[in-house]
């Protein structure tokens, strides 16, 4: 189904029906133009309205149809708004629920648009690296005024059809419905109301002028080119409403085109499309069907009230499910309580949270020191010591404890979710939820699925990722999951880097120009440097014959643990986060490099980078041949939303294909060829080297 064509009396009501959104694609475009037209010729139809079946008017251009030539075949939007436009018969837009992007083009085409409330109306357009093209840049200014039209378009942000309403001297609502539920009868008397008038109102022609001209504009460039340095769509919105203002209709209409088609094939733009369409595939699990049936949640206790267990009590309490919070001791838990009054409290002040919303969400936590308060909770989630004889210890009383069907999470960032599993009765209802620090900030969530985890358990944990906001992956179980298996290789290569010649901050400095927002040692230095000595410790002593570089561990030695002890690869002074470059440790890698006979070597930035960033390439493919992650682009979502991967790059996968992966093999061929490097490391994974030697990509 794309369209349906009704008459109601002399009214012809054509409703898209393009589910989830009545995205625009083609079929929908030509039973739209089909819809007209039928309308045009029968003389019995003196107005249409076209409106929207389901939870949207429109949700814009299809996404799924972009980079496929079905995007821009004929009709295209520009010649389905064209047809509107030149209707012989008035056409009104009904409006609801949803209106974003090429969906508000549509109606702004229309001759006269009715809109209920609560409609989120938006040109969202440059969320993915594009601007609207299909005349939004040059319509909305003329319906709304230049400026607000501006904001709308250079932010995508969705604002209400009733603020918009509001707006003075606006032309974009000729009239509100009283609510959704009525639209459609409202549309069809207004439209009823409005069949006689002529010539037909068109938004192409109303004026379109900012009193300030160039300086408003100089003034919107400055701003917008301040916060979009690596994002080009931005400052290109700018030159399309600039041209709206100057340009007659036809000639702004060009403008944006050129602009809208430039951006098309940036490759921030791919990345962002890739982004988009990346978080929603992340939740779907490919052997677990999407009406796969979840088990109820409303009340989770969490087992440790420190850093990781209040973060991830915030969470829920922030989405409104109460949270009773387990300590052993009576202080641990205050101190817990304590910190999660003064994270709210800091919120409040700051405006960012409402005083009663902060009461409502403190009121629906509790605390308890015994674990039989814990039997009626639906989900329990473990934040305890990472170590295995800990978990054991806890997972065998929840065992006793919690009521059937009860989920158990382990919030494990390394350790066996099998072997946790096995400690209990109920492996089927085991399942790891790997939040990252801090727990009620950071958007990624590995969901890790045990070889007994139920599919219902996993599809309730999915969507509970959903409700409390978060990114969630579903990774296998191995010895870091994906992000920390991935960041092992990366930090291998920062050491390697170290020993071969190059300092910290020059490494830092070569990736974070790459965009990562830290590089791996102000990274080191922030998360704690002991944290990655005690994973060195236990990890190679079961792979005693893994290389790496010692110098982490000598930095250890110093008690040098980062940010927490004011000294790690950098010198911290107390209360500022600047990494201030350290001659003792500089001098501490060079004699280290010295004792190992190394002569040190100028190494370019691109070398610096490619080695860290294919580092995660290459130990992301073998994540893929072993199963752990589903697809490439869960990989990304990963890296982008846990490690600060650039976003403008797509992540590293998306990243890998931009570069071409049989460059990607070439370069690890050289760095094989480094005998302080890892060569064994260095030979592609299969999959990268099919791929690669069938010129093909991962996404
Ligand atoms: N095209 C195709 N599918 C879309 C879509 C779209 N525009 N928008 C959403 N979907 C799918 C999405 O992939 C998911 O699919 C399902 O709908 C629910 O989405 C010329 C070129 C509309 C506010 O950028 O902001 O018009 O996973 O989980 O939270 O100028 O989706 O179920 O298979 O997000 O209720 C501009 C993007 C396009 C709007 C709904 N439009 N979408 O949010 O559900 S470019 C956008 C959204 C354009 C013209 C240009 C949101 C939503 P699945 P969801 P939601």
């Amino acid at each position: 189904m794309t369209a349906d064509y009704k008459v109601h009396g002399d009214i012809a009501v054509i409703t898209l029906n393009n589910p989830p959104v009545n995205g625009l694609g083609y079929a929908t475009r030509v039973a739209l133009t089909d819809g007209l037209s039928k309308a045009n010729d029968d003389v019995a139809v003196k107005a249409i309205v076209i409106t929207g079946a389901g939870t949207a008017f429109s949700g814009g251009a299809d996404i799924k149809e972009f980079g496929s030539p079905k995007a821009l075949q004929e009709p295209n939007l520009l010649s389905v708004i064209l047809t509107i436009e030149n209707s012989a018969k008035p056409v009104i837009a009904a409006i609801h629920s949803v209106c974003m992007g090429g969906g508000l083009e549509l109606s702004l085409g229309c001759h006269y648009r009715i809109a209920a409330p609560g409609c989120s109306v938006a040109l969202p357009e440059v969320k993915l690296g594009l601007l609207p093209g299909a005349g939004g840049t040059q319509r909305l200014p003329r319906a709304l005024g230049v400026e607000p039209a501006l904001n709308m378009i250079v932010s995508g942000e969705p604002v209400k059809s009733e603020l918009l309403a509001m707006l003075p001297g606006q032309q974009l609502f000729n009239k509100m419905a009283s609510s959704a539920e009525s639209l459609l009868s409202e549309a069809l008397a207004y439209a009823s109301e409005v069949a006689q008038i002529r010539p037909l109102p068109l938004v192409r022609n109303l004026p379109c002028k900012h009193p300030q001209g160039d300086a408003y504009f100089q003034f919107a460039r400055n701003m917008v080119g301040g916060m979009s340095k690596n994002f080009p769509a931005p400052l290109k919105c700018v030159d399309a409403v600039e041209a709206a203002a100057k340009k007659k209709f036809d000639d702004g209409l060009l403008t944006e085109r050129e602009l809208f088609i430039n951006l098309m094939w940036t490759p921030e733009s791919r990345s962002l499309r890739h982004i988009f369409m990346a978080q929603r595939a992340a939740s779907k699990i490919p052997d677990v069907p999407a009406d796969t049936p979840q088990r109820a949640i409303n009340a989770i206790a969490v087992i440790g009230a420190g850093t990781m267990g209040g973060g991830i009590s915030m969470n829920f309490l922030n989405a409104g499910i109460a949270v009773k919070m387990l300590e052993m001791k009576q202080d641990a838990l205050d101190r817990g309580v304590a910190t999660i009054r003064k994270n709210y409290e800091a919120q409040v002040k700051k405006g960012k949270l409402k005083q009663d919303k902060y009461e409502q969400r403190i009121s629906l936590l509790s605390t308890t020191l015994s674990y039989d308060d814990l039997k009626d909770a639906d989900m329990v989630i473990e934040a305890v010591f990472e170590e295995i004889g800990v978990k054991e210890a806890v997972f065998k009383e929840l065992d006793r404890v919690m009521k059937p069907g009860a989920i158990l999470a382990s919030n494990t960032s390394t350790l066996d979710v099998n072997k946790i599993a096995s400690f209990t009765k109920r492996p089927q209802d085991v399942v790891g939820m790997h939040f990252f620090s801090p727990a009620n900030v950071m958007k990624l969530l590995e969901v890790i699925r045990g070889a007994k985890t139920a599919k219902d358990v996993l599809a309730t944990v999915m969507a509970l990722a959903k409700k409390i906001k978060k990114t969630a992956v579903v990774s296998g179980v191995c010895d870091g999951f994906i992000g920390n298996r991935m960041i092992e290789q990366y930090g291998r290569q920062g050491g390697f880097l170290l020993d071969e010649g190059c300092t910290p901050a020059q490494v830092d400095k070569a990736v974070e120009k790459f965009g990562f927002a830290m590089g791996p040692f102000r990274m080191g230095d922030l998360a704690g440097n002991d944290i990655g000595w005690a994973i060195r410790k236990r990890r190679y002593l079961e792979k005693p014959n893994m290389k790496y570089s010692k110098t982490a561990d000598l930095l250890c030695e110093k008690g040098r643990f980062g940010q927490k002890t004011g000294a790690g690869w950098y010198d911290y002074v107390a209360g500022k986060r600047d990494a201030i470059p350290n001659a003792e440790v500089v001098k501490m890698i060079e004699d280290h490099r010295a004792s190992l006979g190394i002569t040190p070597r100028k190494i370019s930035d691109e070398e610096i980078v490619q080695r860290l960033v294919y580092s995660l390439v290459n130990e992301a493919a073998h994540i893929l041949e072993d199963g752990i992650a589903s697809k490439a682009s869960d990989i990304d979502m990963v890296y982008l939303m846990g490690y600060g991967f650039p976003i403008w790059r797509g992540g590293p996968m998306n990243y890998a294909d931009e570069v071409g992966l049989f460059n990607v093999v070439q370069a690890m061929h050289r760095f094989a060829q480094n005998p302080l490097d890892d060569a064994r490391f260095w030979q592609p994974a299969p999959l990268l080297a099919k791929l690669a030697a069938e010129g093909k990509t991962f996404n």
